[in-house]
């Protein structure tokens, strides 16, 4: 616990450290409408079409972006946001490898072609993989790797065309290579033989279909041209006394003047500040706390940020206002803490994947899902295996699910995996994923990567300087990766703040040895804990079950075999918890779509949901047990409110 002036120091000292060695330059806030700022959304049908050449490069040999994508040749009607690979009967479409082209037009207002104290701004919330933009045929920004936003500030390209007429041009490459996140490799089979002319695949490393396309919205959105940047929120308490501890960056003015005000949920201020920096004391402050450990979950306060700024010709006026949930972090040994509380994850692993949208962010299948969690009891998921759209991360803030943040780091198998290449990009991930989700209450650990092939000789200093490198940007959250291989040779494990391990017992090993689990579970736990002495989080376990297929005794596959693979694995989750596990997030929440293969019945079935979000027998168990869970964990009388037969 601090006093006021002891957090204004550690305040100083964490941007100190926020500054230093950073690759990225600006922010990246989440675009909000304010009397200042105006956003514009073009979610919709855009126009579409896939570069089928061999060369995989004739639009950019014919400069598709300088004219409308329809007199280039033909077209489809595509929405955005959706992946585009299960919108059309193609299976050229669907399998598509190389450059796809989209195309909006629109006219924008004409205030902001006028008023030249506006920035127009650009913003892709996400495109998988690599990304190219144009706005009326000329280059604004380009961007490698999916699951995160980009933007570029289009002002002037748009006001060159005084009609306010703008053409949006992008093309969209799904390759993956070896140094891309999450990596992958094509390969040419050159047997005429045996393969048609110009055949080739993309090998990837990872269980999820590579779907890609724009994934989430796009949209322009307007500041004034001095304007709040960025801004970056500690929290703390002490006592009854909430701190926030914020650092406000501008851009566009060489002085402003800013204005900081805390509001609760009631719109009344609580504290207020001057200055790009400070810390603002809450009396009587309400906390930050996880569904089913507060009859108040998610509680955030708004803070506004209005700037004023002149210049020789105007003044400026800049509002925007940001969500802060108030609350802390640590670890121990054998302990997460949250508030100081022990916090015990019982949740689950997603994906952004669901029928014919693919990863396209859609809003009823966020607020099924978000119903789902809370239906099974689950205070927790883990952004397996990239970071999910921010408007999810909005509502885990608001419902006081906890996050486990990861980046696009998965399948990183190959040891040409492990160059400076691929390590200068992962750095740069993490400060993308850091920037963008670094002021989410719900989020409280890094994971770094998935199931890494950690025991290659390199990976001990790549994962030492991924890790470092995240501590450096926030070192006010623990760090992981997720670990699948032998404890004993896994050289990323000394750098984690947490143990996250995977495994699949009675599954990949002994199939079909539902008594295995038992034995070889307390085994691993011991190893771990014993060699590193850190709390571990079992980050999956699961098994696969073809909806309504049925044999007892229990054969793989069969709904009964998920149910007693789970059951198995609670008994020793139960012992464990009581010592250092601190968290069990079952793989996987719903059935998901995945490249085609021999062990995939149409997709990973390893789901306690169906694709279509049904329940199958295992999510039953693992709702009676959750809020069993919750009742014991949580410090709450929940069954008085919610009976386990709810
Ligand atoms: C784990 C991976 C996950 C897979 C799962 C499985 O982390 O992405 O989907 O195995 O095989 O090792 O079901």
């Amino acid at each position: 616990h601090m006093t006021g002036g002891g957090s204004v120091l550690r305040a100083l000292w964490l941007f100190a450290l926020l500054d230093a060695g950073l690759l990225l330059d600006g922010g990246m806030l989440y675009p909000r409408e304010s009397s200042s700022r105006e956003v514009k959304e073009l979610s919709g049908l855009w126009v579409f079409r896939a570069d089928r050449s061999p060369s995989r490069k004739q639009g950019f040999d014919e400069a598709w972006y300088k004219q409308r994508l329809e007199e280039t040749g033909p077209v489809i009607d595509m929405p955005v946001p959706a992946s585009y690979n299960d919108i059309t009967q193609d299976p050229a479409i669907r399998d598509f490898i190389g450059w796809v082209w989209y195309e909006r037009e629109l006219v924008v207002p004409t205030h902001w072609i006028r008023d030249d104290t506006i920035r127009v701004v650009l913003r892709v919330g996400s495109a998988h993989y690599n990304s190219i933009v144009w706005v009326n045929g000329v280059s604004v920004t380009q961007h490698e790797g999916g699951h995160l936003p980009f933007e570029a500030e289009v002002s002037d390209v748009i006001r060159k065309d005084p009609t306010g007429s703008c053409r949006i041009t992008t093309a969209v490459n799904n390759t993956l290579t070896l140094e891309t996140l999450p990596p992958g490799n094509i390969q040419y089979m050159n047997d005429r033989t045996r393969y048609p002319d110009g055949f080739f695949v993309q090998s990837i490393y990872f269980d999820f279909f590579n779907y890609a396309g724009i994934h989430r919205p796009v949209l322009l959105y307007t500041t004034p041209k001095a304007y709040v940047d960025d801004i970056t929120v500690v929290t703390n308490f002490s006592d009854n006394t909430g701190l926030v501890s914020y650092i406000v960056s501008v851009k566009g003015a060489v002085t402003a003047a800013l204005k900081v005000t805390l509001m609760d949920k009631q719109g009344h201020c609580v504290a207020s500040s001057n200055g790009p920096f400070g810390v603002l004391k809450v009396q009587d402050v309400k906390l930050w706390w996880p569904y089913l450990t507060h009859e108040n979950p998610g509680y955030l306060y708004s803070m506004e940020v209005r700037l004023s700024a002149a210049d020789g010709r105007t003044t400026y006026e800049d509002v925007y206002t940001l969500p802060v949930g108030i609350r802390t972090v640590n670890v121990t040994s054998t302990q997460f803490l949250i508030n100081n509380k022990p916090f015990y994850f019982h949740g689950v692993n997603k994906h952004e994947d669901s029928d014919i949208r693919g990863k396209g962010l859609d809003w009823p299948l966020i607020v099924k899902d978000f119903n789902l969690l809370k239906w099974l009891g689950a205070n927790s998921f883990r952004t397996s295996h990239y970071p999910y759209a921010e408007e999810i991360l909005q509502m885990c803030d608001r419902h006081g699910i906890v996050v486990i943040d990861e980046s696009p780091a998965v399948g990183i198998k190959d040891i040409r995996s492990f160059g400076n290449a691929s390590l200068s990009h992962h750095l740069i991930v993490m400060e993308e994923l850091v920037r963008r989700d670094k002021n989410h209450a719900s989020v409280v650990m890094w994971s770094v990567a998935n199931e890494p092939a950690s025991e290659m000789p390199p990976a001990d200093y790549y994962f030492k300087t991924v890790i470092k490198h995240t501590k450096d940007l926030d070192p006010t959250r623990p760090v992981t990766f997720i670990s699948s291989s032998n404890f004993a040779r896994d050289k990323g494990v000394p750098y984690v703040d947490v143990i996250c391990i995977n495994n699949y017992f009675s599954w990949y090993h002994d199939p079909g040895h539902l008594e295995v689990i038992l034995i070889q579970l307390n085994t691993e736990y011991e190893n771990w804990h014993g060699k590193y002495k850190k709390p571990i989080i079992q980050s999956e376990y699961g098994a696969d079950a073809v909806p309504g297929v049925h044999v007892d005794p229990p054969v793989m596959f069969t709904e009964e075999y998920q149910k007693i693979v789970l059951q198995n694995y609670h008994k020793v989750f139960d012992q464990k918890r009581a010592q250092y596990l601190i968290g069990e997030l079952i793989w996987n929440f719903a059935d998901f779509m995945t490249t085609q293969g021999v062990t995939r019945v149409v997709g990973n079935k390893k789901g306690i949901f169906t694709r279509q979000r049904q329940p199958k027998a295992a999510a039953f168990v693992l709702k009676e047990r959750y809020w069993r869970l919750a009742n014991e964990t949580g410090r709450l009388p929940l069954w008085t409110k919610y009976p386990c037969s709810l």
